[in-house]
């Protein structure tokens, strides 16, 4: 019986647990990193997906990729921010989901990242998973075993 449920659990469709792109805050490629450390001050999230007008997905980027890259041998360079672009500084190497992936799957990612991108079947941003949903996820199915 544990172990059927926990199959359940695995098997999963992470489409259940996504928070929508339009609730996701996001840089587009082209904006500036001045514009980029705005939007990731204002929203207080360290890190966020960088998306094109077609809601492809492309980086994530980060206040510390931003920071590195106007940090001078002295002192932090802020008048470099607004020459500088989110694509020079993003980190393109994102590790993502598909729609049609598992909780078992997110599940071995999200021990690395604190949330994943999701995309659709062609290629599309759809939302974000995050360690957070994953680990509440958790909680329940381990509370209602015993
Ligand atoms: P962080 O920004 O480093 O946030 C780490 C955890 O701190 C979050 O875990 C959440 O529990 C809390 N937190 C941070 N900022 C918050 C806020 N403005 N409102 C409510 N709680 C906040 P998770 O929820 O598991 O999120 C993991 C990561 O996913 C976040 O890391 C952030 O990089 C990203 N993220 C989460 N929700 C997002 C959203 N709506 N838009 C863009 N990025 C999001």
């Amino acid at each position: 019986m544990i172990s059927t449920n926990r199959r359940a659990l695995l098997d999963t469709p992470i489409s259940e647990f996504i928070i929508s792109s339009e609730k996701v805050a996001h840089v587009q490629v082209g904006n500036s990193a001045e514009h980029a450390l705005l939007v990731l001050t204002k929203t207080g999230y360290s890190s966020v997906p960088v998306l094109d007008t077609k809601y492809r997905l492309h980086g994530l980027l980060s206040t510390k990729m931003i920071t590195e890259s106007i940090l001078g041998l002295e002192r932090i360079e802020y008048e470099k921010l607004a020459n500088i672009k989110v694509d020079d500084v993003m980190d393109r190497g994102v590790t993502y989901l598909k729609i049609t992936d598992t909780f078992q799957k997110a599940l071995d990612l999200v021990i690395n990242h604190a949330f994943l991108c999701v995309v659709d079947h062609e290629g599309t941003f759809v939302g974000i998973l995050t360690r957070r949903v994953i680990l509440k996820q958790l909680k329940k199915y381990i509370y209602s075993v015993d």
